[in-house]
Formats: structure tokens, sequence, C-alpha cells
């Protein structure tokens, strides 16, 4: 059936019509009852009985009218109110204030009205939550968009994907060297042991989304105690069907198809944005390493030696630099061949970063020269890592069939502020001619400018 706008005035003639026919038949009414057909069926009678059926009519549909029109105007302008409240909610891009009571209508009705207003608060929330997965989906893409950090990119990913489906915990494992790693954990009770789990290994080779009703392996920390997530998803993160990652979010509930459905646009986004970061660290990495010892290249080790100094200088902190060139590297070339240099130049390189802290910078700064830039580090330090590594070379050996080939260095350096430089070129030429020392005065030793 069709609402027309005609309803009160089909309405209206059904009534008029039925008191007419309520006037016309009651003169035979009352002769049942005993009224003679003399007086029931004088034309006065009949005509008032007509009339009074017409009036009854015409009062019932005003009465009808009154009390269903007033309502159905409160029900229209209540939804009027809601839609607009939901037009500007939508405009602020802010739909979390879409509360109950600001986006449904009261339902106090139990008849056909009461259920009009209940299927237009399931519309209502319906609406919500499109326009919702809608901003949320934009927000995404721009986070996506604009990280470039594996770290960043995972950890901002993470969030949104908890916010958005509302997980208690979850965790982003990325692949790395052929080991799935974790890239940001939250709420996840030992991670680590997660990434062994045979569901998140058949997610990530067969690339298919795996749901698990209360696994055991996994436990998320609540506020006062741990406990089981009731349903964990786990998804891969592909691109064009490499995949990349995986990542795992639970539930002390089960996920809702809506919630499902928002995943899913997500996971699309999320592997396209983890190939870029990734291409983006291969390609900075190919840009800033060499690539025979996978130490810094000159170009960029030197930026960093500049940032590096600045900062010393802000901070008024020391910063040492040492300069390490093999010796008699040419005669190793000559006897063994430019293949076992090229072996013994990797493998120096190993023994001297082995012995540096995190945060210091080693630099193939020539053929067979590295340069080591120690931040927070005074001429004591530079003799004593200087020391470590001279020895760790001299104590190391390479096979060559079966001879044994060996290789020293030797080693110089100069730190600020013991030396009051301005630049780093100042520094840098100061190593420089301590090693010139060293190799001047026997080589296998380590000078550093006083
Ligand atoms: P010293 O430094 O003790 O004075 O003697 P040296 O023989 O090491 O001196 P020099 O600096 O003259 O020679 C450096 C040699 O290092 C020359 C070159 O054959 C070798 N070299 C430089 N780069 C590479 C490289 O990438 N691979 C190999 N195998 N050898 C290299
Ligand atoms: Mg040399
Ligand atoms: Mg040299």
């Amino acid at each position: 059936m069709r609402i027309t706008k005609k309803v009160f005035t089909d309405l209206g003639i059904w009534m008029v019509v039925f008191g007419l026919m309520i006037g016309i038949v009651f003169p035979w009414f009352v002769t049942i009852l005993g009224v003679p057909s003399s007086i029931a069926f004088k034309p006065g009678f009949f005509a008032a009985c007509l009339g009074a059926g017409a009036l009854a009519g015409i009062f019932n549909f005003l009465l009808a009218r009154f009390i269903v029109a007033t309502r159905i105007k409160l029900l229209s302008s209540g939804m009027r109110q809601v839609e607009e409240h939901l037009q500007d909610l939508n405009h602020q891009g802010n739909l979390d204030n879409c509360t109950y009571e600001s986006c449904s209508l009261p339902v106090d009705s139990e008849d056909e009205l009461g259920d009009s207003a209940r299927a237009f608060n399931r519309l209502v929330e319906t609406l919500a939550y499109s326009l919702e997965t809608q901003e949320a989906l934009q927000t995404f893409s721009e986070m996506l968009a604009s990280t470039l950090e594996l770290e960043t990119l995972a950890e901002k990913s993470l969030e949104m994907f908890l916010d958005h489906t509302g997980s208690d915990g979850g965790l982003v494992l990325c692949e790395s060297a052929g080991q799935l790693e974790v890239a940001a954990s939250r709420g996840i009770k030992d991670p680590e042991m997660i990434s062994e789990s045979d569901y998140v290994k058949i997610a990530f080779q067969k690339g298919e989304i795996q749901k698990v009703q209360l696994p055991n392996e996994i436990k998320i920390e609540g506020v006062l105690a741990e406990f089981r997530p009731r349903e964990i998803i786990v998804f891969p993160a592909k691109y064009k069907e490499v995949p990349l990652g995986v990542v795992v979010l639970g539930k002390t509930e089960a996920y809702t198809a809506g919630e499902q459905i928002r995943l899913e646009l997500f996971r699309q986004g999320f592997g396209l944005a983890l190939n870029n970061v990734l291409a983006h660290d291969r390609l900075q990495r190919l840009a800033a390493l060499d690539p025979l010892t996978g130490v810094y290249n000159r170009r960029f080790g030197l930026r960093r030696l500049h940032e590096e100094f600045e900062r010393a200088v802000r901070s008024s902190s020391h910063l040492g630099l040492l300069m390490m060139d093999l010796d008699h590297f040419k005669n190793v070339n000559d006897v063994y061949g430019h293949q076992m240099g090229d072996r013994l130049l990797k493998s120096s390189a190993t023994i001297i970063r082995s012995v540096l802290r995190e945060g210091d910078v080693l630099i193939r700064y020539g053929g067979e020269e590295f340069l080591a830039v120690l931040p927070a580090a005074s001429n004591d330090d530079l003799m004593l890592i200087g020391e470590r590594m001279r020895r760790g070379i001299e104590a190391s050996a390479l096979m060559d069939g079966e001879q044994t080939v060996r290789v020293t260095i030797s080693v110089g350096g100069a730190a600020y502020p013991n030396q009051n430089v301005e630049k780093e070129d100042a520094l840098l030429q100061l190593a420089d001619e301590s090693l010139y020392k060293a190799k001047q005065t026997g080589r296998n030793q380590v000078i550093i400018s006083e």
C-alpha cells in the first residue's frame, strides 16, 4: 500500500459514508425495537437519522484527525530534529557526539507509531555508523599517506584498529628477514610468543583471515586482571598478494558484522601503506649504506657527523671521533686477492661495530678507512674503545684454504671539547693527524690527540 497525501480525505469520506449508512439503517433498527413503522419511516425522522449519522461521521473524522495527526506531527518534528543534529555532527566531523539521547526518538508507544519511531532509530543508528566508518577511513587514509616510518605506522594503525572495532588489545607483526617481528603491541601479554602461533603463521603464509574463539595463547592485560579474549581476528597485511605482516586483534565479545566490514576496509589501505613504508626504508638504506660493509657511506655518514657535532655544541657534551685504517692492506690484496681483501674489510667492519654502542655512528670513510662518531665520548673513552677495536681485529683471523689471514688496524682519535674546535672538519683533521702518527710510529696502535 502506498502512503498518499489523501489519507485523511479517504478517512473523512469513509466516516461520513459510514455515518450516513447508520442513518439509513437506523429506522429499520428502531422498528425491531418496537417503534411503530409509521413513526420510524416518517420523512422527518428519516432525515434526522441521516443528518445525525452524517454529523457523527464528521465528528469522528475530526476527532481521529486531531488525535492521530498531532502524534504524527510530533514524530515528524522529532525526526527532523534528529536529522538536523546528525547533519551538523557530520559537518563538524564529530560523530562521537551522536549519543542515544540526541540521535534517537523517544519511543513510548507500542502501536504502529512506536514501530515507526523504532524503525527510524535503527535507520539513524546504521547511518551514523556508516558515516563514522567513512570519517574513520578518511582519517586512517590521511595518516597512512603521511607516515613513512614503520614504527609510527604500526603504532598509529593499531590504535585505529582498536578504536574502531572496540577491541581490547592487539598487535602488529611485520616481516623482517624472514621473521615476523612485533612492530606495535597494546594490551597483549607476551606479544613475541604470539608471532609463533599457528594461526599467525597460517594468516601470513596462506594470506587467510582467521577467526579464533577463546584462544589459549592470547591473554589481554586488563586493569585489574588478565583475561582471555572471547574472539580474536588474525588477518594478513598484503600488497599485491605479497604478505608483509599480520595484525591480531582480540575482544571480550564477538566481532559484529559492521566491525568486520570496517576491518576489511582498513586492511586494504594498511597493506598498501606498509608496502610504501618498507619500500621507502629500503631506498633509504640503499642511499645511506655502503653495500659491502653495511655501515654508513661517506656522504650520509658525514651528514650524521655534522648533526652530532651541532648537538654536542648545543648541549655542551663530549663528542669523540675515531679514524681507523687497515695496516698494509695493499699487501693483503696483492697476496690473497681482492676477494679475500673484501672479506677482511667486511669482517673488520663487523668487529668495529661490535665494540660501539647504540647511538654511535660507523662510516666507511674511504677504501679501507673507517670513521666512528661517538656521542658523549671523551679522550679516555676513545682510548678505551679504540684499544678494544684494535685488539678485536688483531685477534681475529679468516681462512684462505689452509692459510690463516690476519690484519691489524691503526687508530687515531680526537674528542670535543678536549679539542676546542668550532667545526667538525677541524676535529676530523685532528683525528686524521693522530692516525697518521699511529701509522708513522709503528702501526697497530691507538693515538688520541691530547
Ligand atoms: P697503510 O694504510 O698501512 O699505510 O698501508 P695500506 O696498504 O693499507 O695503504 P694504502 O692506503 O696505500 O692502500 C689501501 C689499499 O686498500 C688500496 C686498495 O687496494 C685497498 N682497498 C681499498 N678499498 C678496497 C676495497 O673495497 N676492497 C679491497 N679488497 N681492497 C680495497
Ligand atoms: Mg691502509
Ligand atoms: Mg688508507
